[in-house]
C-alpha cells in the first residue's frame, strides 16, 4: 500500500535557493575556519594556494580552495584529518582505499547526528514512519550502509530489522513472518531478492511497498525490474563515507535526480582534467564540500564519480540541486556487490605472489542479478613449463583467491591461464572489462 512522502524538513529542503547559498556561504566560512586552525594537513594546502580564510566569505569562493581526493585520506590513515580532539570522535567508518588499507571517516555526535538526518529525509520521502518495519540489508559495520540506514529509519520511528547482508533465505523468511514494508540494500542485490521471492512463490506473502537503494551504480532499467518483481516504489539514495555516507542525495517521488542535502554538503561540478567548475546542466566529476560536520570535514572532496547536476525547481516541493545518476568514474574503481574495488589492489596482490607473471585482466559480469568478478591471470613462464603445472595451477588459484578475499573483502573466481594469454596493450592496458551495461 503506497503512502504519502513527506518532507521532513521543509524549512531547509524548500528554501529559497537565494537564501540557501547565502547559508552556505556562512557555514562553509565557518568550516573553512576550522580546518585552517585544526589540521596541519589542510593548512599546508591552503598555505601552498596562498588562501587564507579570510578569503573565502561567499559560497561563490569555494572555488579558490584546494581539493581533497581518497589518496589524502589513506595519507593521512587513521587520524590525520580529524579537526575534533579525538575524544569527541564517537565513531568510526570506512571503506576499501586504494591499497586494501580501509580509508576511514571520524564523526562526532554533531556528524552522527546530521547523517542520521540526511537519512531520515530519505525516508520520510518514501512515507516511512512509525507503522513501517525496514529491513535493512546493508551490511552492518564499517560501510556505512547499514548504520546509516539503521540510523535514518530509526529516526523516523520506524521498527528497524537489522539483517545485514547475504543469506538470503532468512531475509525472505524474516520478510515474510514481520511483513517487513521498506527494504534498504544495493540495486543488485533487491534484484536478486525479487528473482528469488519469485522462484519461491512468495510474492503474495510479503508486504514490501518501497525501498532506498544504492551503493552502486544502477539504470532506470533495473529500476523497473525491482519495482516489477517486487510491487514496490524503489528509490535512489547516494552517498559516500568520506562525506557522511548513505543520505548525501535521495530521490523524491518524482524520481527525476536524487535531491542533494544542500544545507550540509555543497555539490559542484568540475572538469576532470582542467578542475575547472562547471555549470549545472553539464557533465562533469562530482565534488562534494561538508559544511556542518566537526569531526573530519571535507572541503572540495573528488569523488570521481561523474554525473550532471540539475538546478530546476522539482515538483515535490524541494528546492535543493538534484544529481542525475551516477554514469562512470574518472579513475579505474569498480563497485561489485557493493564493494568498491580498485584494480590496483589486486594487483598488489598478483605482484607479491611468485608464480604469475603481472599480467591480468578483471571480468565483472552479472550472473543472476549478483556480480561476479573473475580475475585472470597468467602463469609464469617457468613454472608452467613444469611437469606438476597443473597442481602447482590449483594451489596458485586458492592462494591468490584468500589473499584478493583478505584484502578486497570479497570472493573472486582466480583464473590461471597459460602464458602470453591474456592480451597486450600498446598503451594503457585494459585491465577490466565490465560486461555489466550498467
Ligand atoms: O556506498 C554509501 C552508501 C551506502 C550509499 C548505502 C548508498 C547506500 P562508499 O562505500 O564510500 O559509500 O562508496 C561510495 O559508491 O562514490 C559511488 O561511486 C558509489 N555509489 C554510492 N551510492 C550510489 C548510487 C557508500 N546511488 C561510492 N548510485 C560513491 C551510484 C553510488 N553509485
Amino acid at each position: 500500500m503506497a503512502k504519502e512522502p513527506r518532507i521532513l524538513d521543509p524549512e531547509m529542503e524548500c528554501m529559497d535557493p537565494q537564501e540557501r547559498r547565502r547559508l552556505q556561504g556562512e557555514r562553509l566560512r565557518k568550516t573553512v575556519e576550522l580546518e585552517y586552525a585544526n589540521v596541519p594537513f589542510y593548512r599546508e594546502r591552503m598555505d601552498a594556494k596562498g588562501v587564507k580564510p579570510e578569503d573565502i566569505q561567499t559560497v561563490d569562493d569555494i572555488v579558490k580552495l584546494p581539493f581533497m581526493q581518497k589518496t589524502d585520506l589513506r595519507d593521512t590513515f587513521p587520524f590525520g584529518l580529524f579537526a575534533a580532539p579525538k575524544e569527541e570522535i564517537v565513531r568510526i567508518q570506512g571503506s576499501s582505499g586504494t591499497t586494501g588499507k580501509p580509508i576511514v571517516s571520524g564523526y562526532t555526535e554533531n556528524d552522527v547526528e546530521v547523517w542520521t538526518r540526511m537519512v531520515a529525509r530519505a525516508m520520510a520521502s518514501i512515507g516511512a514512519d512509525e507503522e513501517d518495519i525496514v529491513q535493512v540489508c546493508y551490511g552492518y559495520g564499517l560501510f556505512t550502509g547499514g548504520l546509516g540506514a539503521h540510523q535514518g529509519a530509526t529516526a523516523v520511528k520506524a521498527m528497524v530489522v537489522p539483517m545485514s547482508s547475504g543469506n538470503t533465505q532468512r531475509q525472505l523468511m524474516m520478510m515474510e513472518e514481520l511483513g517487513s514494508t521498506v527494504l534498504c540494500c544495493t540495486p543488485s542485490y533487491a534484484a536478486y531478492l525479487g528473482d528469488s521471492i519469485k522462484e519461491a512463490g512468495l510474492r503474495d506473502k510479503i508486504k514490501l511497498r518501497a525501498g532506498l537503494f544504492g551503493a552502486e551504480p544502477w539504470t532506470e532499467a533495473m529500476r523497473q525490474r525491482i519495482e516489477e518483481l517486487l510491487g514496490i516504489d524503489a528509490r535512489d539514495i547516494y552517498g559516500l563515507t568520506e562525506i557522511a555516507g548513505p543520505g548525501v542525495a535521495f530521490e523524491c517521488q518524482e524520481k527525476h535526480g536524487a535531491h542533494v542535502n544542500e544545507d550540509h554538503v555543497i555539490a559542484e561540478i568540475i572538469d576532470p582534467v582542467t578542475e575547472e567548475q562547471l555549470p549545472y546542466g553539464t557533465p562533469g566529476e562530482l565534488v562534494f564540500t561538508t559544511i556542518t560536520k566537526t569531526g573530519m570535514p571535507m572541503l572540495r572532496y573528488r569523488t570521481h564519480d561523474i554525473c550532471t547536476l540539475y538546478a530546476e525547481k522539482c515538483a515535490c516541493g524541494r528546492t535543493t540541486v538534484r544529481m542525475g545518476r551516477i554514469t562512470g568514474r574518472t579513475d579505474d574503481m569498480i563497485i561489485v556487490r557493493g564493494v568498491n574495488v580498485f584494480p590496483s589492489q589486486i594487483e598488489t596482490v598478483l605482484v607479491k605472489t611468485p608464480g604469475v607473471a603481472p599480467h591480468y585482466q578483471l571480468i565483472v559480469d552479472r550472473v543472476n542479478d549478483s556480480d561476479t568478478l573473475e580475475v585472470k591471470v597468467e602463469m609464469d613462464e617457468a613454472v608452467f613449463a613444469k611437469s606438476d603445472s597443473l597442481g602447482e595451477m590449483q594451489r596458485l588459484q586458492k592462494h591468490i583467491q584468500g589473499q584478493i578475499k583478505s584484502v578486497v573483502g570479497i570472493m573472486t573466481k582466480v583464473s590461471i591461464v597459460p602464458p602470453k594469454t591474456v592480451p597486450r596493450s600498446e598503451g594503457k592496458a585494459k585491465r577490466v572489462i565490465d560486461n555489466r551495461k550498467l
